[in-house]
């Protein structure tokens, strides 16, 4: 039984700042893709890359349908795969929806999107996660900062910073609407979280975080370091952001939602292990275990 080292301790006693050890850009410049060099010089640096248009209106069209499609249907609100919003009640995020819909299974093939995984990636991929966030309109709650590398490694099991998201708008993310915020450079370091990850986690996580959330005095202090990017953009825009950004988004609560899909890449080569703080793993609808690459 090998042992694999903890590069990234978290959830002691108390919060622990340490410099990456992965690189950000995994492929080679020669490695060809739908990225160019110049933006891939951008996302090494800021931990992001912003696409204007990564799939047409009319395609927008499709998958908001999906979308609509799968939060009227009274079967998704029994799944134990939707969150529902803490006040409201109303939908706030289905996950594994590259398995429940074969329309947003084949988003996840598009050369376009899984084609600029394996470039950052620089190798195949399979779907760690995915999700629907509907972000309905009157007061759907956010997600406070976090790093979505603490969580995957503490609760997943994922070894190394190797995983790459992308945020999908399916309506219009404006500047009011509790879009994506990210503190540019931040993936640079990895912030270890103090306190104990407690048993079930994820039945609160996913609707509130508290284990895995920074203090407020590193919060302070990142953002004065790094500052804070608001990502707005039309429907069929999207955000690619690594692993380890410190990122949140606001409230929302205007009458338009801010609806977008959320796929989470991960390197054939970083596989899933036990997870390294947490009692026990995660349902397989949150961190995938079945590691077949996407084709
Ligand atoms: O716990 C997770 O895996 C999820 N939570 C958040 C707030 N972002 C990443 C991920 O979808
Ligand atoms: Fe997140």
């Amino acid at each position: 039984m090998t042992t694999i080292t903890d590069l990234y301790p978290s959830r002691g006693a108390t919060e622990v700042a340490v410099p990456r050890q992965d690189p950000v850009f995994w492929g080679s410049p020669e490695t060809r893709g739908p990225i160019t060099p110049a933006e891939l010089q951008g996302y090494e640096r800021d931990g992001f890359l912003p696409v204007e248009e990564l799939i047409t209106e009319d395609e927008v069209a499709v998958y908001r349908q999906e979308l609509d499609r799968i939060i009227a249907d009274p079967a998704t609100r029994a799944d134990e795969r939707s969150i529902v919003e803490p006040k409201s009640q109303e939908i706030r995020s289905v996950f594994e929806v590259h398995r429940l819909s074969q329309v947003f299974a084949n988003l996840v093939r598009d050369e376009r999107v899984v084609g600029r995984a394996r470039q950052i990636l620089g190798s195949d991929v399979y779907v760690h996660q995915s999700r629907i966030n509907v972000k309905p309109g009157f007061g759907a709650s956010g997600f406070y900062w976090h790093s979505d590398f603490e969580t995957w490694h503490a609760e997943d099991g994922l070894p190394n910073m190797r995983t790459v998201s992308v945020s999908i708008a399916l309506t219009e993310n404006f500047a009011t609407n509790g879009g994506l915020m990210i503190m540019p450079g931040s993936h640079h370091t990895f912030l270890g979280c103090a306190g104990e990850t407690p048993a079930d986690n994820y039945k609160k996580s996913l609707q509130m975080q508290d284990a895995g959330t920074p203090s407020d005095e590193a919060l302070t202090k990142m953002a004065g370091e790094y500052g804070i990017r608001l990502f707005t953009g039309k429907a069929g825009s999207a955000t690619w952001f690594d692993c380890n950004c410190m990122h949140g988004s606001g409230d929302n609560i205007t009458p338009f939602p801010r609806s977008n899909v959320f796929i989470v890449f991960n390197s054939v080569e970083n596989e899933a292990v036990e997870p390294f703080a947490a009692p026990v793993r995660r349902p397989e609808f949150i961190g995938a275990r079945d590691f077949t690459p996407v084709r």
